[in-house]
């Protein structure tokens, strides 16, 4: 028998591709909103997403790639600045995710669906604001499937974000579950790091930006969660699955 008692998700490249159509775009309508000329490409946010968190990832942007129309003001109100322009970001993703600018990626309603059915405990571990997360899911599975995670963890509710283990150590300790009881889902090399440092096992589906990362240790390295009609691609790790799709019931078996 195995003992996995709970399933704890990523957000951002893990249950949807958020980061190119979403995120970044929401960046750039802040950015043009406050009459700043800087403009992430695709290729530049690919650097960017070195560093998690939106705020943290505008300060890691003025710090090195040194753009135009910085304001000259100390570090603390600059930090403030940084918040204000986040949250006009944040605002902007909010709009594109109820326009339903971006899908749940393959196989993930499935996934929850039958994680629910076979009473799996869920819970979100997130560097994304909280908003973005229920709004995601509000408009991708409707209301109702806030309430299929007993918690969602986000954004600031801790000190360091990914790579760092904190968000998952916040939430495995509000469950008082053992990191041997759960399963993490990831989607990056940020996010593979921060749940080895707690001691989680993982399984990973890529993305664009994060295909050619090295994801050793991983449990399985898969292309997504596959479908009947649209099989996953095994690419890496010790676990051989038969099925087309992630099975919840066959995965369990396998860690038995
Ligand atoms: C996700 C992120 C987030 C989003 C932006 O990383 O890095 O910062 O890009 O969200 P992960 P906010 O998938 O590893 O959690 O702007 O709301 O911070
Ligand atoms: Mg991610």
């Amino acid at each position: 028998m195995h003992n996995i008692e709970a399933l704890l998700f990523d957000v951002d490249g893990t249950l949807a591709d958020t980061e190119r159509d979403g995120h970044r775009v929401a960046f750039n309508l802040a950015f043009e909103e406050q009459g700043l000329k800087w403009n992430w490409s695709i290729e530049l946010y690919s650097d960017l997403l070195k560093v998690t968190g939106g705020k943290e990832r505008i300060s890691y942007y003025i710090k090195q790639y040194q753009p135009a129309q910085v304001p000259q003001i100390a570090e603390n109100d600059l930090n403030i600045w940084i918040a204000d322009l986040h949250k006009a970001k944040t605002k902007h993703y909010l709009n594109l995710l109820e326009q339903g600018a971006v899908p749940l990626r393959i196989g993930v309603e499935r996934i929850l669906r039958q994680a629910v059915a076979m009473k799996l405990r869920l819970a979100i571990a997130t560097t994304t604001t909280l908003s973005n997360v229920t709004t995601l899911l509000k408009h991708t599975l409707g209301e109702e499937s806030l309430t299929w995670f007993e918690i969602i963890a986000a954004g600031d509710i801790v000190a360091n974000k990914k790579p760092a283990p904190d968000i998952y150590l916040y939430v495995m300790e509000k469950m008082q579950l053992k990191p041997k009881q759960c399963l993490a889902f990831e989607d990056s090399d940020n996010g593979i790091l921060s749940a080895q440092q707690a001691d989680l096992n993982t399984i990973i589906t890529v993305n664009d930006y994060t295909k050619n990362q090295k994801f050793t240790d991983a449990l399985i390295v898969l292309d997504h969660l596959g479908s009947e009609s649209t099989p996953m691609q095994k690419l890496a790790g010790s676990l051989s699955l038969e099925k087309a799709y992630l099975d919840l019931e066959e995965l369990l078996s396998k860690l038995a």
